[in-house]
């Protein structure tokens, strides 16, 4: 079961992490190396004791598989989970004047006063994101990650690459193989990621994925180099396990494992109550995906196609983000 396996994470990290400053300053515990298996065909693993917001999960994955990756449309969406790193790269530019915000996401999380001049401006950002072309063009798009990566890879002579679509095609036409993979992780892009005027505002998390078929089942697995254990990783494992599903779909083929394999797996120290709170609950039925059958490509897939039925989890609990 899903959440038996996640919780087994938690605990574990609980019990034998090391506690590691890191990038964000928050501090964290944390593993190396931790891999987590989920039998697709037994239910759909959204996990049910926390609430996961299973269309955020799923507006952001088409975006992705858009090969999209500015942030208007997942706001159309209502999906508000890359906005902060979005915003770092409009405060951090010559353009913006408004008030100070180096430093907003902790500083958000320790003055009040600070947070609701953040939370204004925030919101503001995003407002102009989703009304103003150029301004969208501009400070909207988080660059080289995710949907470019997939979908649009740049060569080194210049042509573009649609490794998502290759994948399909192998999985359709030559099944056996052990080449199936998606790589996310462009070290000409990553090198000075996050940094003013980078390439990309983030160095992929969830790196590189694989598929493999065998009796007429689709397996995936990630390789993620880096897990938010209480926030990343419950979207992360419903993400990759819905694009099986499509993928699976599309191909004729039914589901078979999601093996979630993660390097660094950790649990900031901000979120350790709200993991104590997670772990006393007990696990509930996995809810079942349901896709319109009426849709064959991946690509043609919006987010009124797909849904769950049967998802009645215990209520979100609530944790700040290191950013
Ligand atoms: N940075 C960090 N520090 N952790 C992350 O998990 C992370 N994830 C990113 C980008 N940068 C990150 C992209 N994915 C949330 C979940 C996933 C995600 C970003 C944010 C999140 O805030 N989840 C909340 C609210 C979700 C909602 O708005 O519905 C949650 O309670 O799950
Ligand atoms: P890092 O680049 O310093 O590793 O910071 C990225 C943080 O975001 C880290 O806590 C992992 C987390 N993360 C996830 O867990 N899942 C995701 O999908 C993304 C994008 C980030």
């Amino acid at each position: 079961q899903a959440d038996q396996e996640y919780l087994k994470l938690l605990q574990h990290i609980l019990d034998n992490g090391t506690d590691k400053s890191d990038r964000t300053g928050t501090g964290t515990r944390s593993v190396f190396g931790y891999q987590m298996r989920f039998d697709l065909s037994k239910g759909f693993p959204l996990l049910t004791t926390k609430r996961v917001g299973f269309k955020t999960v799923a507006s952001e994955l088409l975006w992705f598989i858009k090969g999209d990756t500015n942030i208007r449309y997942l706001l159309q969406n209502k999906n508000h989970i890359w906005d902060e790193w979005a915003f770092k790269k409009w405060v951090e530019s010559d353009e913006y004047q408004g008030p100070e915000m180096t430093d907003f996401g902790r500083r958000a999380i320790v003055d009040e006063a600070f947070n609701t001049e953040y939370q204004k401006e925030l919101a503001s950002f995003c407002e102009r994101v989703l009304n103003d072309d150029e301004f969208a063009r501009k400070y909207g798009d988080l660059g080289n990650v995710y949907g470019k990566q997939w979908r649009n890879w740049t060569t080194s002579e210049g042509e573009s690459l649609d490794q998502l679509q290759d994948a399909i095609n192998q999985i359709k036409n030559n099944p056996d193989s052990r080449r199936i993979i998606v790589n996310a992780w462009n070290p000409e892009d990553v090198i000075d990621a996050g940094a003013k005027g980078s390439k990309a505002a983030l160095p992929p998390c969830h790196a590189m994925f694989q598929f493999y078929v065998t009796n007429g089942k689709l397996s995936c697995m990630l390789t993620q180099r880096s897990g938010d254990t209480f926030l990343g990783i419950p979207f992360n494992i419903a993400s990759y396990a819905l694009l099986t599903h499509l993928i699976a779909h599309e191909c004729g083929l039914e589901v078979g494992e999601f093996v979630h394999s993660i390097g660094d797996a950790h649990i900031y120290a901000n979120h350790f109550e709200q993991v104590k709170e997670q772990l006393a609950r007990a696990p509930k039925t996995l809810p079942t995906l349901k896709l319109n059958t009426n849709k064959q490509s991946i690509f043609d897939f919006e987010l009124e196609d797909v849904s769950v039925e049967g998802y009645d989890p215990h209520p979100s609990i609530k944790a700040p983000i290191a950013v």
